[in-house]
Order: structure tokens, then sequence, then C-alpha cells
């Protein structure tokens, strides 16, 4: 049973995540974004949710797939619009990309599990400065595959680092079935390295947010590391036209697992259709204004 609970705060920051990328797939094939891309349609929120919890000075590193982890963040679309079209307005002056996006304390590499050894540094920066502030890193379930995540766990509980693992299964690595690159459980993982583990099953916002609450008073009071597993759903392809699911098996996850389905039934809809509203304009403007832009070439 659904709580209707998603508030329109919520419902707003996944609507940008949604048509933010809806934006950046129709607009690829144009030539208009240079590199590649992997959108987060279907995952919106598990960002929201999490880092609903972040204070001021807390750290977020994320991978490929960061869109939504920056918007949820407090990023702005105009930055990261322009970063993807390779615009030096771009939040990274265009040298990034999709998946290299630096804006405060937030931190993305598309390079599988890199960025773990560097949030667990990060954290233990933290925690012998005595900041009082935490990291949060957002892996994919293909992660799981890469070893120097483990060393970076056990490094992690060694030190007590104050860092939130936040495992984002959703079932696939490019075109790999978990099934055929996951060897046992994934909580498993972390329990090898003594890290408390939860799980969530859910698309509701507000679940999502209740499940990673404790984690992160936890890790304030200075509970050392915590992972949190959310088992999720992609809507989108990997990157662009490279999906090999069947069809209609996505029509099916779309529609039983939609975090915006979800989300709408808490608010009533004219509250929707003015959230809708005002998304649709910001996401115009944010592209519109990122595509006039001058390009590298006219510095
Ligand atoms: C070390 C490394 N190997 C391979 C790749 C190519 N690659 C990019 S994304 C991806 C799949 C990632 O799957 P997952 O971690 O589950 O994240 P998802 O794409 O499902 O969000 C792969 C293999 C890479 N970026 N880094
Ligand atoms: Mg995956």
């Amino acid at each position: 049973m659904v709580e209707k609970r998603a508030s329109e705060k919520d419902y707003k920051a996944m609507l940008r995540i949604r048509r933010f990328e809806e934006q950046v797939l129709e607009a690829f094939p144009s030539g208009l974004i240079t590199g590649t891309t992997h959108t987060y349609l279907g995952q919106e929120a598990n960002a929201v949710g999490v880092l609903s919890h972040l204070n001021e000075g807390d750290i977020v590193f994320s991978n490929h797939r960061c869109h939504g982890h920056f918007l949820a963040y407090g990023g702005e679309m105009r930055g990261l619009f322009a970063e993807l079209m390779g615009k030096p307005s771009g939040v990274g002056g265009g040298r990034g990309g999709s998946q290299h996006i630096h804006w405060k304390n937030f931190y993305s590499n598309g390079v599988l599990g890199s960025t773990a050894p560097i949030a667990t540094g990060a954290a233990m920066a933290e925690k012998f400065q005595g900041s009082g502030q935490l990291v949060v890193i957002f892996l994919g379930d293909g992660a799981l595959g890469q070893g120097v995540l483990y060393e970076s766990l056990n490094i992690a509980s060694l030190q007590g680092a104050p860092i939130l693992f936040v495992v984002e299964n959703n079932h696939i690595a490019q075109t790999t079935p978990i099934e055929l690159g996951l060897a046992g459980e994934i909580s498993a993982r972390f329990a090898a390295f003594d890290i408390e583990t939860s799980e969530i099953e859910s698309s509701d916002v507000a679940e999502i947010e209740d499940a990673s609450k404790d984690h992160f008073e936890a890790i304030r009071a200075g509970n050392g590391p915590k992972a949190l597993i959310i088992h999720t759903h992609r809507f989108g392809p990997h990157s662009k036209g490279d999906d090999t699911r069947a069809e209609n098996k996505v029509q099916e996850m779309r529609n039983k697992y939609d975090p915006l389905q979800f989300g709408a039934m808490s608010l009533n809809s004219n509250q929707v259709e003015e959230i809708e509203t005002e998304v649709g304009a910001e996401v115009e403007e944010a592209f519109k204004l990122a595509k006039d832009a001058p390009g590298m070439e006219a510095q």
C-alpha cells in the first residue's frame, strides 16, 4: 500500500529531472549535445529522496548517470545543458561533458567504481578535520564488479569514515542483466566489511526519504559508514538508442514503477498541472539559453 506523502517540492524536483532528461534525449540526434549521455529516467525518486537529507557542506559523488543527482543536489539546468553542449558557459566550462560534473561539493566520474576511493578519502578527511560533514556516493549495480570498491569499503569501515554508499540496483549494467554479473547478495558485500546496510524496493520518494534518514543520522552521530541498496528501474536506454530490452517489458516497468505517478498521488490535479507548467518553462528557457550561448570557438 502506497502512502500518499510526496510533497510538492519532491514532486517538482523529480519532474525537473524527468523533463530535463527527456529534452536531452530529444535533442541528442540534432548534434547539439556532444559526447554521450546516460539519462536518469525512472530513478528520479532515489536522488531526490536520499539527497533531501543533505546539509550545507556535505559532499556528493556520482557516476556516469549523474544528471539527476546533480539537479537534486541543487544544480541548475542551464549550466548542465550548456555543459552537455560543450559550451564555456557549462557548469564545467564545457570540458567535462555529461559524465564529469563538478560544482560546489558535487563530483561525478564515468569510470565505474573510480569514485569509491576518492569519496572514502574525502570522508576520512572530513572526519579528521572534525567538520561534521558527510559524503554520499551513488553507485550502480555494475560498479559492484570493480575491485577498488572493496578496498574502499575496507578502509571506510576500518576508519569509521562518514560515508553513505547508495547502490542504485536497476538490475542491469549497460546490456548485462544483474543475474549474469553478480554472484551472491549485494548486501553480503557490505556485510563482509561490517558496514550496516538496508535495502528498499520502492519508487516512492517519501519511502526513500524514510529509508535513508536513519543512515544519515547514524553517520552524523559518528557511527561510521552505512549502505543503502535501492532496487530501482531504468526506463530509458543505457545511453541513447541502445536498449536491448523488450519494449513491452520496459513499458510494463514504466506503468508499474513510475516515481512521478506515485508522487502525483499525493497532490491534486491543479498542483500537478502548475508544477508541470513551471518545470516545462524552466526546461525550455534553460535549453534555449544554453543553445544560444557562445561555443568554444568564440573563445
Ligand atoms: C571501469 C569501467 N568499465 C566499463 C565502463 C563502461 N560502462 C559505462 S556505464 C556501464 C554500465 C554501468 O552499469 P551500472 O553500474 O549498473 O549503472 P547503470 O548504468 O545501470 O546506472 C559500463 C559498463 C566504464 N564506464 N567504466
Ligand atoms: Mg545498473
